[in-house]
């Protein structure tokens, strides 16, 4: 059958038919919900008993550019079976698939409609008191459990072989360790902002770090990530945090999905100064998100090094000083990393609302070049961080 996207009778229909929940005469009402930048997403409720699904179905274009993009409809395949792992190891954190259409790339999953898309949370100042142990578990039972250290060392090459996704690394790879740090088409830079990038593009030291982050996203396979995990991909509640839209896994390195928490958490910190009534809420929630990536990064060690002494399958990394320098470099790594995504929000084709949302130009303004200073602090000073509070540091120490 010839591809095509779906309308929201169809949508309906389809949902009828193959979502499991639905009643054959059942007054079904159906509307395309999707705010992202790739996909159709449809929630289809029974308007009598108010159950509902999300359909999500892979366009054969990136729909924020449109039909001149064309991308692969293998990453529906892809995200359909990265959900399918994340559940083996933390169903309470993911949401739950309910079926699979390669023929349409379409999706049918659980409908999250009473959490909230968590960057729209921490924009009106929301906190999330569980959120630092929920995804600390997510990040460490996912990243351990389809890494060399907790799995068959050679079914993970095959697992590797099932999460090839050339055309979504090639996104990653240009849009966040390519086209920020030149002169490239696709970057999005106000004109107020100029100098500033301008500055960043001659920072030799920079480039240098960035050209070593990137050979990292390019080569180095080690474990099963999200591909992108920020903060709209995560749905929220006060009790709950479900992690969604995996279309991006691959075969990567574990501290990139860490990364694209910190940086997020981070790309907020710099917007709040938009969003914060006074200079004391300001320093208070700036509080907040920095004790949140505290409390990730203390409790995803914790948890990894606790899996690795229990699960560990190879012997010769059981080293205790072998897992703190792993331990150490992971850190690293993702402050790192965070420092390429707060630079590519700011300056690359995909925002964030955090910042772009503010409506007063100059803290806009304000914003954009805290984000960028933070970013490339982190950048260019990563490899020197021994522990977490090194790493906060340095963000403070550029907060103006
Ligand atoms: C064209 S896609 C732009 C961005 O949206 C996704 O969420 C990824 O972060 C990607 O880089
Ligand atoms: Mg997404």
């Amino acid at each position: 059958m010839a591809y095509y996207a779906l309308n929201t009778e169809q949508a309906k229909e389809y949902a009828r038919q193959h979502a499991g929940i639905f009643h054959a005469n059942a007054n079904l009402e159906c509307n395309e919900i999707g705010d992202g930048n790739l996909n159709l997403v449809f929630i289809v409720r029974d308007t009598a008993t108010n159950a509902s699904v999300i359909l999500k179905q892979a366009l054969p274009y990136a729909k924020v550019v449109g039909e001149s993009w064309p991308l692969t409809l293998d990453r529906a395949r892809i995200e359909s079976d990265a959900l399918a792992y994340q559940a083996t190891r933390c169903p309470q954190l993911v949401p739950q698939l309910i079926a699979f259409d390669r023929e349409l790339s379409l999706i049918v999953m659980e409908d999250l409609s009473d959490h909230t898309i968590m960057r729209k949370g921490l924009i009106t100042g929301e906190r999330y008191p569980l959120f630092a142990e929920h995804i600390s578990t997510f990040l460490a039972e996912t990243l351990f459990f389809s890494s060399d250290l907790g799995m068959d060392q050679q079914q993970k090459k095959w697992k590797v072989q099932q999460f090839i996704n050339v055309e979504l690394c090639k996104i990653t790879e240009d849009l966040i360790f390519d086209h920020p740090f030149r002169d490239a088409e696709t970057n999005n830079i106000s004109e107020s902002l100029q100098p500033t990038v301008q500055t960043l593009w001659q920072d030799e030291q920079l480039l240098a770090e960035v050209a070593g982050l990137r050979e990292l996203f390019l080569t180095k396979a080690e474990a099963l990530l999200h591909g992108d995990l920020h903060t709209g991909s995560i749905f929220i509640r006060q009790d709950s945090t479900k992690v969604i839209d995996p279309e991006f896994a691959f075969y990567g390195p574990i501290a990139f999905d860490i990364a694209k928490v910190y940086g997020n958490l981070l790309l907020n910190y710099a917007g709040q100064l938009g969003w914060q009534p006074s200079a004391e809420a300001l320093t208070d929630y700036r509080a907040y998100l920095l004790q949140t990536i505290r409390e990730i990064s203390e409790q995803f060690e914790a948890k990894f090094v606790a899996l690795w002494l229990a699960h560990g399958v190879d012997p010769i990394a059981k080293s205790t000083i072998y897992q703190e320098r792993y331990m150490t470099r992971l850190l690293q790594q993702a402050f790192g990393f965070a420092g390429c995504v707060l630079i590519r929000r700011v300056v690359g084709l995909a925002k964030v609302a955090d910042i772009e949302q503010i409506s007063d130009a100059s803290k806009r303004l304000e914003a954009q070049k805290l984000a960028l200073t933070i970013g490339s602090a982190l950048i260019k000073q990563h490899r020197q961080f021994d522990n977490i509070e090194e790493a906060l540091a340095a963000v403070v120490a550029v907060t103006r």
